[in-house]
This record gives structure tokens, C-alpha cells and sequence, in this order.
């Protein structure tokens, strides 16, 4: 058999021809299974099928029975030792379960998980522009990015969708290498473009962008689900205001199930960040909610995530597009969310158009090395767009800003275009930001005997935990903290907590009582709102203590890295 005279059955053929679907090369007949048989459950079908793994990933064609459709988890119960094997490699190569995705269908149902009210009459404008899809990726598993790819083309109207642009960011995977032009060659929608050395994300975003001749700029994720009528909201804001950079409502794809988890409108999050230039999500502020009147109407969101959003292609080049000094992943979303409001724009997310993703919890891929490409990319930003707001960054990073390259085309492009001030953006786009400056006292929070410091990172994992404690550094990062004028000892929205038993980080919540620290300038004491009591370290200077107060227990002194002017 050559791989020529085999066909993917679609979703429009009829399943129950004995058509197989076979991409991978050194493939043995009998290791192909047929489509299901009506005898036979699926989960029975496919069990301990791990031979067909070794051979090459072979998309399965369509089977309303098979496991995953309509987004439900896919487990697999008691693996033998040998596909066991196959399982953890799968993970290891791309950080969420291959073997499962490998599994499930490319053509998988999804319930429909629109609101009714994007489905009234008119909803949307008739004469829409068509979109260019762009979806860039670095060794994507083959099942995963086929996914991607049928759930654009079989979830979107023809007319609006221009071109799929594929651009492999110089995978190594033979999969990509060897299999991806002939397969793609039955779409003739579906155009792949090849970085000759790994370009990066954003560098892969903008060769895409070059290609690309539909008006609208779709970029997707390749580990994305694409659900019914996904694509005609975003497309319907567009057309209203070219200046309106549109974002999906974002749902998770289980890294391990596969299962899809619809999140319904009242459960939409708007993105913001923190002062380590990193992305977070929020519930959307009571002053947008009150602008409209269904939630399924599209909100303003200070920030996007960044990797599934609509954009007009004059208005990305307006812009400036991305910053092509940014290398391999981040930073880029930021970046455009500042501009697009700062330059004119408007940002959304519109909870009609839902894409799912897989979130991983590590980075397969390589990075490059010696260098801190994140960090050196949330500093260019900082430089060309945060005015004198880039030093609470800086405090975050120990104002250690190294080489980041020459930024002076960018500031250029922002003074061209008259953009409007990083105060103005935070004042009206972000006001729920806790900005530094308006803190008493930042930076290292030193037991003044010990030369310990209280140290402890605030991503979501490290909430209600205990209050960690490391020798002073002076570098800022987990050592860095911030005393609000309502009494609170905080980095971003952790705050220092005790309810009677360990000092831990909470949510700020503003309602002082255990979030309320008093300083004493004289007797260098922290003494504690609700129980009255004072930090301190423990004699063994390995924890943190609530004492009774006592100011001539040394082990009871502080010190905040500096005071701001009152
Ligand atoms: O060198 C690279 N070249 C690439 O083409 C590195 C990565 N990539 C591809 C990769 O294959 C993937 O398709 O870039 C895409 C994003 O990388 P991921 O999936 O490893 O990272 P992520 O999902 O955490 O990425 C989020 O943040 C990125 C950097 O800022 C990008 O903006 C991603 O597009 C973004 N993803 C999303 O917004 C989906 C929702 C996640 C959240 C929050
Ligand atoms: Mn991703």
C-alpha cells in the first residue's frame, strides 16, 4: 500500500466505508484497525492498542461511538506495562497525554456551547470579512495539530475562511518533516510554511502574517478546538470597528482526558497582569458588567492571553505588528494589548466564539540557552511601553536589565503613532491594578537579627500555604513585598494572612482584620490587626512565629527594604 491511494474520510463521508486513515509510513496492515464494528465498544477497540503508536500517529476516522466525542474524558484504565511506556512517553514528549489524543478522533463532536442569545436572528452582520487562520507550532504531536486543524475546517463557514497558514517553527519530529505537505495536500485551503531555523513564536506569528490574504488575522494555538459558530462573532466585531482586537472565551482542554470543559457566560474572565509582566485572569470588574445587558455580549479586557485571538491585518501593521526582537514565547501578548488600547484600538473577549486549549503545566520544547528569553522580552516591553512605570517591574527583577537589544524602532513606532500614556491605560483600562508607587514601604521584608527575609513565591500553587523565609539576596523576586496604605504586606493579590495558626499567603480581600500589619518605626514590630500579636522569626530562624509583643525581643524585628515619601 503507498500512501497515495489513502484518503482521510471526513466528516461528510460515510463512516462505515472501510476506508482507513494511514499517515504513517512503515505501517503493518494488521496493526490498522478498521472503524468500529457495532459488536465491539470502543474503549474495548482500542485497548492496549499501543503498536500503533510506534509506527506513527494514524488519524482515526470519524465514529459518533468513539471515545472522546462530545468532548467527554477519555481514560486509560490499567495500562500494560508496555503501553504504559508509550503513555509516559507521550507525556514526556509534549507535556499532555498523546497517547489518549491519538486516540480520539480528529473529527470529534463537541456539544455546542453558545449562549441562546448568540444564536438570535441577525446576531451577527451577513456581509463579514474573511479570516486567514495562522497557526504556528514547535513539535506538535501529529494527532494534536490535525485537531487544530479539521476543527477550523469543519467548524467555519467556507466563505469566511480564506486559508489556513501552517508555519512549523523547525519541528524535528519526523511526523512534521516527512508526513505534513502530503497530508495537507488533500486541503487545498491549508498552506504550510517552513521556518529554515527555529524562529520563536512571534517571529513564526509575523512570517505567518506575510503570507496570509485575508483581511482579518486569526492566530490559534496548534493544541486548540475550535467549537460551533467560533469564528462569525469574532469576525462580527471586527467588521463593526477594524480597530477592535477580539480574543475566543478560552476553554480548557484536560491535558490528560482530553475532556472539554465548557466555561458558560457567567463564568467569562477578563486577562490583566501582575508587575512581573505576567498574564492573569480576573473576574470582570463590576464597572464592565454594568455596561451590558446579556453576558454574552462582548467585554473589554485589559490584556489577552495571547495565543487565540482576531485582529484586522491593517490594523496589526498600523501597530507595528509584534516586536521582532522578541524571542521564542512571551512577552507578545502584552505588548499588544498595551498598544491596541494605548494606539486606538479596543480589546475583547467575546463570550459567542469559544476555543478550546490545552493548558500544559511544563514546556516541552527547547529554549534557547544562556539566556532568559522572557525576561528579555518583558523588558523591551517594559522599555518602549510602560513609561516611568517600568521601574516596578525592574524592583520585581533586581533591576538587573542586561543586554535586550536596541528598542529605539519601537519607541519610534509609538511616538509616530501618538499613542496615549501607560497612566491613561491603567487609570481608565486597568484601574483594579495595585500599582507599587501608592505602597508605604517596598521591597525585602528583613528580620533585622537574622538577616533573614521573608520569602515566598505567589502563584496560585503557593496561596494558603505557610510563609517561607531565605537569606536576604537584595534581588527582589520572592523577596519582594509591598506594605499598602491599608495595612496590608502584599505582592500583586497575595497577601500576608494569619488566622491563629501559620502566617500564610491569602487572596488580598481589603477588609483588613488578618491582612492588617501596623509598623512600628520606634520598636521595629509588625504587630498582627486581628490577634494583636507580632511577627517574629523562630530561634532556629527557620519559620515564622506570632508572638506575643515584646520590643526587646530581637527575634520581633523588621525591616522594609525603603519607605516611600509621604
Ligand atoms: O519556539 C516556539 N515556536 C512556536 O511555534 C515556541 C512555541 N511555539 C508555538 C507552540 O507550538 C504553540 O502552538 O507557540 C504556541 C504557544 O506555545 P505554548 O502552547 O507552549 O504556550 P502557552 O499555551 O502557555 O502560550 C501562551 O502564551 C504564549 C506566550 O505569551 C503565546 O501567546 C501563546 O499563544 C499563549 N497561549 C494562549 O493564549 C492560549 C491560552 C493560554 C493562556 C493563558
Ligand atoms: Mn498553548
Amino acid at each position: 500500500r503507498s500512501l497515495d491511494n489513502l484518503s482521510l474520510s471526513g466528516p461528510d463521508k460515510d463512516p462505515s466505508q472501510n476506508e482507513v486513515d494511514v499517515q504513517g509510513v512503515k505501517v503493518d496492515d494488521n496493526l490498522i484497525k478498521k472503524p468500529s464494528s457495532s459488536s465491539q465498544s470502543s474503549a474495548e477497540r482500542w485497548k492496549n492498542d499501543a503498536e500503533r503508536h510506534e509506527v506513527g500517529v494514524m488519524p482515526l476516522p470519524p465514529d459518533p461511538n468513539g471515545p472522546g466525542e462530545l468532548g467527554k474524558p477519555f481514560k486509560i484504565e490499567n495500562p500494560d506495562a508496555k503501553t504504559k511506556k508509550v503513555i509516559d512517553d507521550g507525556w514526556q514528549k509534549n507535556a499532555f497525554n498523546q497517547y489518549v489524543s491519538d486516540l480520539i478522533s480528529v473529527h470529534r463532536t463537541l456539544p455546542d456551547p453558545r449562549d441562546e442569545w448568540c444564536k438570535a436572528p441577525n446576531r451577527f452582520l451577513s456581509d463579514l470579512p474573511s479570516t486567514s487562520v495562522i497557526i504556528c507550532f514547535h513539535n506538535e504531536a501529529w494527532s494534536i495539530l490535525l485537531r487544530t486543524v479539521h476543527s477550523v475546517m469543519d467548524r467555519s463557514p467556507s466563505h469566511l475562511l480564506k486559508e489556513i497558514i501552517l508555519v512549523d517553527d523547525a519541528s524535528d519530529m519526523s511526523h512534521l518533516q516527512e508526513q505534513l505537505e502530503s497530508y495537507m495536500s488533500k486541503y487545498p485551503k491549508v498552506k504550510v510554511v517552513r521556518e529554515k531555523e527555529r524562529a520563536g513564536l512571534i517571529r513564526a506569528r509575523l512570517t505567518g502574517a506575510r503570507h496570509a490574504t485575508g483581511q482579518v488575522l486569526t492566530y490559534l494555538d496548534s493544541h486548540c478546538e475550535c467549537t460551533t459558530g467560533w469564528l462569525e462573532p469574532l469576525l462580527d466585531r471586527i467588521a463593526r470597528d477594524r480597530t477592535t482586537v477580539v480574543c475566543p472565551v478560552i476553554d480548557v482542554i484536560d491535558d490528560d482526558t482530553l475532556e472539554y470543559h465548557f466555561r458558560d457566560s457567567s463564568g467569562v474572565n477578563v486577562g490583566g497582569f501582575d508587575w512581573n509582566l505576567q498574564f492573569n485572569w480576573h473576574a470582570i470588574p463590576e464597572r464592565e458588567r454594568k455596561k451590558h445587558n446579556s453576558s454574552a455580549e462582548a467585554v473589554a479586557t485589559p490584556t489577552m492571553a495571547g495565543g487565540l485571538f482576531s485582529i484586522d491585518k491593517d490594523f496589526f501593521e498600523r501597530l507595528g505588528t509584534y516586536d521582532s526582537g522578541f524571542d521564542i514565547w512571551g512577552g507578545e501578548n502584552l505588548e499588544l494589548s498595551f498598544k491596541t488600547w494605548m494606539c486606538g484600538g479596543t480589546l475583547e473577549i467575546v463570550p459567542c466564539s469559544h476555543v478550546g486549549h490545552i493548558f500544559r503545566k511544563r514546556s516541552p520544547y527547547k529554549w534557547r540557552s544562556g539566556v532568559n528569553v522572557l525576561r528579555k522580552n518583558s523588558i523591551r516591553l517594559a522599555e518602549v511601553w510602560l513609561d516611568d512605570y517600568k521601574k516596578y517591574y525592574y524592583d520585581r527583577i533586581g533591576h538587573d536589565l542586561g543586554d535586550f537589544g536596541d528598542v529605539s524602532s519601537r519607541t519610534k513606532l509609538r511616538n509616530d503613532l501618538q499613542c496615549k500614556t501607560f497612566k491613561w491605560y491603567l487609570d481608565n483600562i486597568y484601574p483594579e491594578l495595585f500599582i507599587p508607587g501608592e505602597a508605604v514601604a517596598n521591597g525585602e521584608v528583613r528580620n533585622s537579627w537574622s538577616s533573614q527575609c521573608v520569602d515566598s513565591a505567589v502563584k496560585a500553587d503557593d496561596l494558603h500555604k505557610p510563609v517561607g523565609l531565605w537569606p536576604c539576596h537584595n534581588q527582589g523576586g520572592n523577596q519582594y513585598w509591598m506594605l499598602s496604605k491599608e495595612g496590608e504586606i502584599r505582592r500583586d493579590e497575595a497577601c500576608l494572612d494569619y488566622a491563629g495558626s501559620e502566617v500564610i499567603l491569602y487572596p488580598c480581600h481589603g477588609s483588613k482584620g488578618n491582612q492588617f500589619w501596623e509598623y512600628n518605626h520606634q520598636t521595629q514590630t509588625m504587630r498582627h490587626g486581628s490577634s494583636r500579636k507580632c511577627l517574629a522569626i523562630g530561634p532556629n530562624k527557620d519559620k515564622l512565629l506570632m508572638e506575643i509583643c515584646d520590643p526587646t525581643e530581637k527575634r520581633q524585628r523588621w525591616k522594609f527594604g525603603s519607605w516611600n515619601s509621604e
